[in-house]
């Protein structure tokens, strides 16, 4: 991307930039004594595969049931503990930062939270974590720090949920342990989820500023789902704890000398952040918390719900054994009809939501679940990345009873299409990444070259729509995720004589004035999976093209029920909602931007 840009500091971030380097002059004197040069890591070949069990997380209900069978708001507390976690059985345990409602029970990934639709479920989540982190956070960044070194800011997202902003997790809403020290956003315990939207699959993550990317790293991530009676009696999908299960997969690098998390604490460009990597890649594929894991199954159908928790590793999924996958929902909204796919790739934060039927393979047969994405996705044409064993699913005999689970050819049909007419106005959102001056190293990463920090400039209102333009001017596929909203992609286009555009939108940062439609007019169009043309909350923007979505600033209700221009809380209140790119390293770099919801 060629030269390095700057752009007007506010006085706020020069103060903000005063107390940052402060502290890294501290924390390098610290760190310039760990070196990681000569760590052996842990590869592929040094673990033997599939000998730890697939565990299903405990699973936490999110509503009460009074005597009488009426169901009331659940009031969960759920704490951030300092423990450990065995990865596999041959690797030391690990220490982790984990999920739990005890410290002995805590796990990573955490709980999985089963909240019933339109009950509200009430969470308390609590920081017991210690005064320091153990994996290398870069004070160069605008980070989250508690002033004297009293404990590690936290903060948590409910991904995919529609919630009060004062319950979102605003990045700025961190908080320590006891609350000894808080953010500037903070918003006093329990979070409010009202569950009022699709039923469908969330999750919930660390949210911090600047510390994202390594507090889930350490462990902090679970899955959520929203359930309504309404999956059940005509959809009929594999239910029950046995045969509807969540697969949260992430990637993670281990010491082999004593088995502990690494992140390299030397940065890609250590003169601007001693510690920052543009994109973290491991090379132990994880999955429920177990390296390689095996599952035995049936041979009947399984439901899998299936979350890339990773930084940065997008995951391109296939089985063995000629088997397929049928996806009923993509991120949180179920499909109108299922899709068979052979194939698909799944960025950071997205959800796949799949069947798999057994009964289509022999009984003992072994089917693996590989990976064969590049990383960086999509990485260089022509290039070809090794293929990866993600888990492996042994097929024992049918089952004692007979599978009278279906997918039914209509899921959810009821939700509205998108539609671009109904857009009460167009927004340009452009990715940019800046490098320093004659390397390719990125140093960071902005949206419309604004930093965090700068004033608001989205401001949606309430119960319209809006189309955005996504242009992505940078080398890599950057997830966009959108807080309180849904979109649907209504086309992905190349941008034709790219580089001039870009140098145009390097000086000017103005897309109309560049000529974008021009750009556009006779550009490839790319063709959008049909399991992804629901509506999301993460979509992956191409490199120099241009992804036009339609995004609901509205909730999304079914045909049944009147369609409602209000969310059931004021959306105008508390710190308000962020967009930002899902690649955890780049959002902890400021590719995320404040967005205000007015009326
Ligand atoms: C949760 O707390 C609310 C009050 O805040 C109460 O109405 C509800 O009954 C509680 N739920 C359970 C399951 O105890
Ligand atoms: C850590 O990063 C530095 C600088 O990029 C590199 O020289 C070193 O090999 C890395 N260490 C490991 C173990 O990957
Ligand atoms: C998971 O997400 C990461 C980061 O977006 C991505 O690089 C990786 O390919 C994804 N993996 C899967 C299986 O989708
Ligand atoms: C973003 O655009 C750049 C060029 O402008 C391209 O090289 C890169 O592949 C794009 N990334 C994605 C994910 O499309
Ligand atoms: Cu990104």
């Amino acid at each position: 991307m060629g030269e390095r840009r700057r752009f007007p500091a506010s006085a706020r971030l020069l103060a903000l930039a005063v107390a940052m380097v402060l502290q890294a002059a501290a924390v390098v004197l610290v760190l310039g004594e760990a070196s990681d040069g000569g760590a052996m890591l842990v590869g592929p070949r040094q673990l033997e595969k599939f000998v730890d069990e697939l565990p299903d997380m405990p699973r936490l209900r999110g509503y009460g049931v009074t005597e009488g069978g009426a169901l009331v708001a659940g009031n969960l507390t759920i704490g951030m503990y300092d423990t450990s976690w065995k990865f596999h059985r041959d690797l030391p345990a690990t220490r982790v930062f984990a999920y739990g409602t005890s410290k002995e029970t805590a796990t990573v990934p955490g709980p999985t939270i089963e909240a019933m639709r339109g009950v509200p479920t009430h969470v308390t989540w609590a920081n017991h974590l210690p005064a320091r982190h153990f994996l290398p956070w870069d004070p160069t960044l605008t980070t989250a720090v508690a002033p004297g070194g009293r404990g590690v800011p936290t903060v948590v997202h409910l991904h995919g949920g529609v919630q009060q902003s004062s319950s979102d997790g605003h990045s700025l809403a961190w908080f320590t342990s006891g609350f000894a020290a808080t953010g500037p956003r903070f918003s006093p315990p329990p979070y409010t989820y009202p569950n009022r939207q699709p039923p469908g699959n969330l999750w919930y993550h660390d949210h911090a500023m600047g510390l994202t990317r390594v507090n889930i790293l350490a462990g902090l991530m679970g899955a959520y789902r929203v359930a309504s009676p309404a999956e059940e009696g005509p959809m009929n999908l594999p239910r029950g704890e046995a045969f509807d299960r969540n697969l949260v997969l992430f990637d993670r690098d281990f010491r082999a000398a004593d088995g502990a998390l690494f992140m390299n604490r030397t940065g890609n460009n250590p003169g601007v952040h001693p510690q920052w990597n543009p994109e973290y890649f491991g090379a132990v594929v994880v999955v429920n918390g177990k390296a390689w894991p095996y599952l035995r199954v049936r041979r009947r159908r399984y439901r899998f719900r299936i979350l890339n928790a990773s930084n940065a590793r997008f995951f391109r999924l296939s089985l063995s054994a000629g088997l397929r996958f049928v996806h009923v929902a993509s991120d949180s909204v179920y499909l109108a009809r299922p899709v068979a796919t052979e194939r698909f790739v799944v960025a950071p934060s997205e959800i796949a939501d799949v069947v798999v039927d057994f009964a289509e393979s022999a009984a003992g047969a072994a089917v693996v679940l590989s990976d064969d994405a590049p990383a960086p996705y999509p990485g260089d044409p022509g290039e070809k990345a090794e293929t990866i064993a993600v888990m492996k699913f042994v097929v024992e005999g049918a089952a004692e009873d007979p599978d009278t689970s279906t997918v039914p050819a209509t899921l959810m049909p009821h939700y509205p299409r998108p539609d671009a007419r109904e857009a009460a106005t167009a927004r340009h959102i452009t990715m940019y990444e800046y490098t320093r001056a004659g390397t390719d190293e990125p140093t960071h990463l902005y949206l419309n070259a604004r930093s965090y920090m700068d004033p608001v400039t989205e401001t949606p209102k309430e119960g319209t729509s809006e189309v955005w333009e996504v242009i992505n001017l940078t080398d890599d596929n950057h997830p966009l995720h959108v807080h309180l909203a849904v979109f649907a992609v209504l086309e992905q286009r190349s941008l034709r004589r790219v580089d001039e555009f870009r140098d145009c939108m390097k000086r000017r940062n103005d897309a109309r004035a560049c000529g974008v439609d021009r750009h556009l007019a006779g550009g490839r169009r790319h063709v959008v999976p049909r399991q992804e043309r629901g509506w999301k909350n993460v979509f992956k923007v191409r490199p120099s093209a241009v992804t036009r979505i339609l995004v609901r600033f509205k909730p999304l209700t079914d045909a049944a029920s009147p369609e409602e221009s209000r969310f059931p809380f004021d959306v105008t209140t508390g710190p308000g909602y962020v967009y930002h790119c899902h690649i955890l390293d780049h959002e902890d770099n400021e590719m995320m931007r404040p967005m205000k919801i007015v009326r």
